[in-house]
């Protein structure tokens, strides 16, 4: 009975889909804004290090690691250019990363 193998594939792959979007609510995510100079990139993990403005009520200035979730952002990135930023940051804490990425110099 070829139409009810379909149908029930079909009802299958609704069922992952619906587990994607509703197993895991999202994290709450907090955004800063952040301005700094890249002092390296790290291509293979789409990590780079820059040395960022004090972030008022949340960190002072220093140098530390930032993933780049996106990969176009990431690739116009280049050491010593000046950047603005969004910082985000899940509400654990836990994840954390840069977007919005403009590069000022
Ligand atoms: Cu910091």
């Amino acid at each position: 009975m070829p139409s009810r193998c379909m149908s029930d594939r079909r009802a299958w792959l609704l069922a992952v889909a619906g587990l994607a979007a509703c197993g895991k609510p999202p994290e709450e995510v907090k955004r800063y804004p952040l301005r700094g100079v890249v002092l390296s990139l790290q291509p293979a993990d789409r990590i780079t290090v820059v040395r960022h403005e004090t972030i008022p009520g949340f960190m002072e200035s220093m140098a530390m690691e930032f993933p780049v979730k996106n990969p176009e952002e990431f690739a116009r990135l280049r050491v010593g250019q000046q950047i603005r930023a969004t910082l985000c940051q899940t509400r654990s804490g836990l994840e954390f990363w840069l977007e919005g990425i403009v590069v000022e110099k």
